[in-house]
């Protein structure tokens, strides 16, 4: 793994990789070294096959406060002033397919506030734990923008489109207990215990058949844009691939013989 990383810190742990953004003086907020080095970090995960479950997280306080707000004034000012467009088609854009699309579950441990950007980053995730203290910020009405990096996408999916609309427009800032109970995220966790919480939920999926776990995203994604019955042709086409691999094979010895399934990936 790389060393030289400026602001992400990466760690392996019984199969689980976690990525922590690490930029806590400004809430780790997005400058163009941590969108270079989170996308390289999110595409080795993708890559390697020891990695079975990703963890993003972010060190400090926050998770992160979106885009460096500063950097963009700092651009503003020159003669080649950002355009933001291209600054998310370049950066953001890849980063949230590839963590959408890669076959792997991605976990958001999302230990303090998650603003514009960041909160579009672990709305992302396929799951989401908060800490107790931990918050969602659709921000980017405060600075007259909409919401990117995918969050009109996941966030009428996630709470449904009122709910979704009401926290663009208002840039409410939505607690955990709040985010828990409108079906944002999948858990919170008192603060001092959200990495344990993590840990357990993460190496669980990363002891799980990863061909299935990465064949079941890949249907509920289709799911979305697929009638029922182009739905049920895509189910039968994943079920006979999964159907060949070795773990559905030891999965079923497992059951018969009434003992722990060891899942290899095969
Ligand atoms: C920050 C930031 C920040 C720089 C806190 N930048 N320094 C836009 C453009 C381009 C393409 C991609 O997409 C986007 C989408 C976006 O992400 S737009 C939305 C950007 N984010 C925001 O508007 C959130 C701005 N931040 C806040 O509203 C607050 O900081 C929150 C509510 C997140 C947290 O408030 P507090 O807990 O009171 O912390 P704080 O405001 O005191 O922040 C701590 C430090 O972090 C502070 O620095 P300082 O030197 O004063 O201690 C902030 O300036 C810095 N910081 N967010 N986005």
């Amino acid at each position: 793994m790389a060393t030289d990383l400026q602001t992400i810190i990466t760690s392996d742990d019984s199969g689980v990789r976690t990525i922590t953004l690490n930029r806590p003086d400004v809430l780790n907020a997005f400058n163009t070294e941590l969108l270079k080095e989170l996308g390289q970090a999110v595409r080795a995960a993708e890559k390697d096959k020891s990695v079975r479950c990703l963890v993003l997280t972010g060190q400090g306080r926050g998770f992160s406060a979106g885009q460096d707000l500063a950097d963009v004034a700092e651009r503003y000012k020159t003669d080649d002033p950002i355009e933001l467009g291209h600054h998310l088609r370049k950066f953001y854009n890849p980063l949230i397919v590839k963590l959408r699309t890669m076959e792997k579950p991605v976990i958001a441990s999302v230990n303090g506030v998650a603003a514009g950007a960041g909160c579009s980053l672990a709305l992302a995730a396929d799951l989401r734990i908060a800490a107790e203290s931990a918050s969602f910020i659709q921000a980017f009405i405060h600075v007259g923008l909409v919401p990117d990096s995918g969050s009109t996408f996941m966030l009428p999916r996630l709470i449904g489109v009122s709910r979704a609309l009401e926290m663009a427009w208002t840039g409410r800032k939505i607690k955990a207990e709040e985010a828990l109970r409108i079906g944002l995220v999948n858990q919170v966790a008192p603060d001092e215990q959200l990495a344990e919480a993590t840990a357990k939920l993460a190496r669980k999926l990363a002891s799980l058949p990863p061909r299935g776990i990465g064949l079941t995203k890949r249907a509920i994604n289709a799911a979305w844009s697929n009638d029922l019955a182009g739905q049920l042709d895509y189910e039968a086409m994943l079920q006979t691939t999964a159907g060949k691999t070795k773990d559905h094979r030891e999965g079923v010895a497992a059951f018969l013989e009434k003992r722990s399934p060891k899942f290899t990936g095969e």
